[in-house]
C-alpha cells in the first residue's frame, strides 16, 4: 500500500506547479489552439480461442503528448491513453483478459452490462499490479453503447482521470438491419468527452483543493477521445455520434453552433423506441447518447457544450460554467447519401410499477468534507464490509432517489438497466424514456426508477450503486446490494 501511494505521487509529481497550461481553455469557445484530426480509438472485436471470444487488455503506464512538445503522464489500455473500443455481439459468450501493469492495484468495470457480480469489475474484483483477471460472461443485452473504466475504491477518480476508460459497443441483428450508420470511425463515431487540467509542464493536475474534492474534479481543457480541439471529416451525409460523458464530474449540454436539429436514437441501455428530434442534449457523468446528425447541406458545423440549465448554483461555480467546442464536423465533397431514419428503432415495454414489490429510498448527502466519509447515501458512507440492500431475484422494485443537496448527482446502479418513472411526479422527457443505468438527480428532486432483478443471484458478491461524480464516489457516496434467491 505504501508502495502504491509512492508511485501515485510520482505520477502526480509536477514540481508543485499549479498554473494550468490551458488556463484560458484550449478547447473553450474562441480559443486559438490548433485543430487536430479526431483520434478514433482502435476497435477490438475479440479473438476466437477455445470456442470463446477473447478480448486482451493491458493496463499500462505511459507518456502521452496532448500538446506539441509537452509530455503528460497517463494510464492507457493497449495504448497510451484510454483503451480500445470493445465490440461485442449480443448472445455471445466472451472472456476478457485484463493484465494490470500500472504499478497500482486497479479494476475494470463493464459499465451498463447485465452480468454476474463477480465478473462486474467493481471494487471487490481488485487486480493487483502484475496480476491478471479473466471474467467470462454472456452478452445478454440488445445493441447499446456501454463503457468500461477503473472502479478502484478510493482511487477511481484518479485512475479514470489518467486514462483508464474505454467504450463498448454491443451490436445485434436489429441494429444491423435498421439502415443506421454503422461503419466504425467513418459514419459511426465514438466521442469520449473528458475535461482535464494541465500544469505548465503538460502534466495532468488532479485535485489540488478541497473545492475539487467537494464539487468533483473539473478541468478547463476538453479532450475528445484524447484529442484537443478535434475536427472530423465526414464522408457521409448522416453521421451517428456515440457520445459518452467520460468526465469525472462535469455535465455537458450539447448543441450545434448553427442550432441545427438532430435525432437522439439511444440512451444508456440501447435504442429509444422512436428517434427523438431535439436541438440539445444534456449528459451527466457516465451517461451516453447516440445521435444522428444530418450534414447534407455541406456546411461545416460545430458541436459545442454550454453549461447545463439546471446544474444548480453550486454547479456553475469553479469551471462548471465553461463553454467548450467539442467537435468541428467538416463535410467532405462526394458524400454518400443520407439515410432514412426508421420510425421505430426497438419495441420497449411501458414501465409499469404495478408489480413492484416495494419502494426503497436513497437519500444523497454531502457533509462539510472534513475528510473521507462526508459523502453519504442514507446517512452512511461506503463500507466494503457492509451490504446495504438485499433484493430478491425475479422481483421488480421502485428505487426512489432523493437529492436534498445543492448539486446535481448522476446516480448509477450496477447489474440492471432501469426505467425512469418520474421526476418530482412528472414523467421523463422522450430522451430519458429508454433503458438507463445512470440518472441525473437535480437539487430538490425525487426521481423514481423501476428496476427488475432477473438474473445472477449471489449472496456473496455485491453490486454497487453510487454517485458517478467520481470524487463523490471515492469519498463514500456509494452503497452495495446483493441479489438473492
Ligand atoms: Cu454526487
Amino acid at each position: 500500500m505504501k508502495l502504491a501511494r509512492r508511485s501515485m505521487l510520482s505520477l502526480l509529481a509536477a514540481g508543485g506547479a499549479t498554473v494550468a497550461l490551458g488556463s484560458y481553455g484550449w478547447s473553450q469557445k474562441g480559443s486559438s489552439a490548433p485543430s487536430r484530426p479526431l483520434a478514433i480509438p482502435p476497435l477490438l472485436q475479440g479473438t476466437l480461442r477455445e470456442g470463446i471470444k477473447n478480448y486482451d487488455l493491458e493496463l499500462g503506464r505511459h507518456t502521452s503528448q496532448f500538446f506539441d512538445g509537452k509530455n503528460t503522464g497517463t494510464f492507457g489500455i493497449n495504448g497510451k491513453y484510454l483503451g480500445p473500443t470493445l465490440k461485442m455481439r449480443a448472445g455471445k459468450n466472451i472472456r476478457i483478459n485484463v493484465q494490470n501493469n500500472i504499478g497500482l492495484p486497479s479494476t475494470l468495470h463493464w459499465h451498463g452490462m447485465h452480468i454476474p457480480a463477480n465478473a462486474d469489475g467493481g471494487p471487490h474484483q481488485v487486480i493487483e499490479n502484475g496480476a491478471s483477471w479473466h471474467p467470462e460472461f454472456e452478452v445478454k443485452q440488445q445493441a447499446s453503447t456501454f463503457w468500461y473504466h477503473s472502479h478502484m475504491v478510493p482511487q477511481t477518480g484518479f485512475q479514470v482521470y489518467h486514462g483508464l476508460a474505454g467504450m463498448i459497443i454491443v451490436e445485434d441483428e436489429n441494429a444491423n438491419n435498421l439502415g443506421l450508420p454503422q461503419d466504425y470511425g467513418v459514419d459511426d463515431v465514438p466521442l469520449v468527452l473528458q475535461d482535464r487540467r494541465f500544469d505548465m509542464d503538460g502534466n495532468f493536475v488532479y485535485i489540488n483543493s478541497m473545492h475539487d474534492r467537494m464539487m468533483g474534479m473539473k478541468g478547463d481543457t476538453l479532450l475528445v477521445n484524447g484529442t484537443i480541439n478535434p475536427h472530423f471529416v465526414a464522408r457521409t451525409n448522416s453521421l451517428r455520434l456515440r457520445i459518452l460523458n467520460g468526465s469525472n464530474s462535469r455535465f455537458y449540454t450539447l448543441a450545434f453552433n448553427d442550432n441545427r436539429r438532430f435525432h437522439q436514437i439511444a440512451s444508456d441501455g440501447g435504442f429509444l423506441e422512436n428517434p427523438f428530434e431535439t436541438d440539445s442534449i444534456t449528459l451527466g457523468p457516465a451517461e451516453r447518447a447516440e445521435i444522428i446528425v444530418d450534414i447534407s447541406d455541406g456546411k461545416t458545423t460545430k458541436l459545442i457544450s454550454s453549461p447545463p440549465p439546471q446544474g444548480g448554483m453550486m454547479g456553475m461555480m469553479m469551471g462548471g460554467a465553461l463553454e467548450f467546442e467539442v467537435l468541428e464536423i467538416r463535410p467532405d465533397s462526394g458524400r454518400k447519401r443520407s439515410i432514412a431514419l426508421p420510425d421505430q428503432l426497438v419495441k420497449l415495454k411501458t414501465p409499469d410499477p404495478i408489480n413492484a414489490i416495494r419502494t426503497r429510498t436513497f437519500t444523497l448527502g454531502m457533509g462539510m468534507m472534513m475528510g473521507n466519509g462526508a459523502m453519504t447515501i442514507n446517512g452512511r458512507s461506503m463500507d466494503m464490509d457492509r451490504i446495504d440492500e438485499t433484493v430478491r431475484i425475479g422481483t421488480k422494485e421502485i428505487w426512489q432517489i432523493d437529492n436534498p443537496t445543492r448539486l446535481s448527482h448522476p446516480f448509477h446502479i450496477h447489474d440492471v438497466q432501469f426505467r425512469i418513472l418520474d421526476r418530482n411526479g412528472t414523467p421523463p422527457n422522450s430522451g430519458e424514456r429508454g433503458k438507463k443505468d445512470t440518472v441525473v438527480v437535480n437539487p430538490n428532486e425525487r426521481v423514481r426508477l423501476l428496476l427488475e432483478f432477473s438474473d445472477y443471484a449471489d449472496p456473496d458478491a455485491p453490486y454497487m450503486y453510487h454517485c458517478h461524480n467520481l470524487e463523490h464516489e471515492d469519498a463514500g457516496m456509494m452503497g452495495q446490494f446483493v441479489v438473492t434467491t
